[in-house]
């Protein structure tokens, strides 16, 4: 029996922490949200337990009670019991109007004087990201995964390229739909360094499952290198071999390698793809036959995504892969 209890309980708690929890909150938005739903487990449990209670009372009481015998003291007990029953309600209710109030004014709190300015895309089924340069004021574009500096905020700009998504990195901040034209704007303080996970909240399509993001939290020297290095080109001579041009070839009119004659846009730019920590939005880990995999199958891996499967010769893959590994 212990074994049991102690088997439900940790197969049930393990789901609280983890990378993806909104129950182990790493910044401030979340911890904001996780205090309110705290208060409200605290509040409507406590009326369930009341509630619970009383059914017990009543039903314990009934076999031995005599009947009303006056009418008016049992009318005077009935409404002391609504008497109560209804403060309770009002106290609860107000409890949770005044926490919900909290939580509110501390998710629009943050400081945005000198927050980082991103700006993130919704596509049916990847993200497009783009920080501005703060010295430059243009914008570094990059896929998938977002990085952000510890105990600043980031400013995230949502739009949608097609269907509605929603963007959700639970850890870290609530949850906000990506609405075709129109701009939300969501808050990140986090203050939890290490890696974590978003994923898209709004059913966007057969594929809606396989639109995670990885999300690394960095100190602001090492994010500020994150930065500086995604936002240079490649070095054209270095771009001489066979799997580049095969490359530029077949993949350039939708894929962008900045710094060569890839150009395109319809998919996420590529420029430091190998950097990353995952492919194609969380759908396989980043390594060589992950890379090879995705080449060879991308409608088998995300059945109906916008990447066609690209007949190669395989020495043409190969070559391909290696080309996409240099992408540092
Ligand atoms: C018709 C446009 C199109 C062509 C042609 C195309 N791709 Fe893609 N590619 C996409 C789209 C769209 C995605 C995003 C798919 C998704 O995640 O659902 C993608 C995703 C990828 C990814 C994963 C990117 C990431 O951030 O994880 C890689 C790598 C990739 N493509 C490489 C290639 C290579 C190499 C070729 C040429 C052999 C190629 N693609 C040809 C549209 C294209
Ligand atoms: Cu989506």
């Amino acid at each position: 029996m212990r074994t049991a209890i102690v088997f439900l309980a940790v197969a049930t708690l393990a789901g609280c922490a983890g990378i993806q929890s909104p129950l182990s909150p790493a910044g401030d938005q979340a911890a904001a949200l996780h205090s309110l739903f705290t208060l409200m487990m605290i509040v409507c449990g406590a009326v369930y337990l009341i509630v619970l209670l009383g059914i017990v009372w009543s039903v314990l009481r009934s076999g031995t009670q005599r009947r009303f015998d006056s009418a008016s003291g049992g009318e005077r007990r009935l409404d002391r019991g609504l008497y109560v029953a209804a403060s309770a309600i009002v106290i609860g209710l107000t409890v949770l109007i005044v926490g919900s109030f909290i939580a509110d004014r501390a998710l629009v709190a943050a400081r945005e004087d000198d927050a980082v300015i991103v700006r993130i895309t919704g596509h049916q089924w990847w993200w497009r990201i783009e920080y501005r340069d703060p010295a430059s004021g243009r914008w570094i574009e990059t896929a998938n995964e977002l990085h952000l500096p510890l105990a600043r905020t980031t400013r995230v700009q949502l739009a949608s390229a097609d269907v509605i998504h929603s963007f959700w990195v639970p850890n870290v901040a609530g949850k906000i739909d990506m609405i075709p034209g129109r701009r939300n704007v969501v808050h990140l303080t986090p203050r939890r360094l290490g890696w974590f996970r978003g994923q898209c909240t709004e059913f966007c399509g057969a594929q809606h499952a396989h639109m995670a993001f990885d999300v690394k939290v960095d100190g602001q020297a090492a994010f500020d290198s994150w930065l500086a290095r995604q936002g240079s080109a490649r070095a054209p001579r270095r771009q001489s071999g066979r799997g580049a041009s095969v490359f530029v070839q077949v993949c350039g009119s939708c894929h962008r390698v900045r710094g060569t004659e890839a150009r395109g846009r319809a998919g996420p730019d590529l420029t430091h793809f190998a950097s990353r920590r995952s492919i194609a939005a969380g759908t396989l880990p980043m390594s060589r036959g992950g890379i090879q995999g995705w080449l060879a199958q991308p409608q088998a891996l995300k059945p109906g995504t916008s990447m066609p499967t690209v007949p190669l010769e395989p020495a043409d893959a190969d070559a391909v892969a290696t080309y996409l590994e240099t992408l540092r």
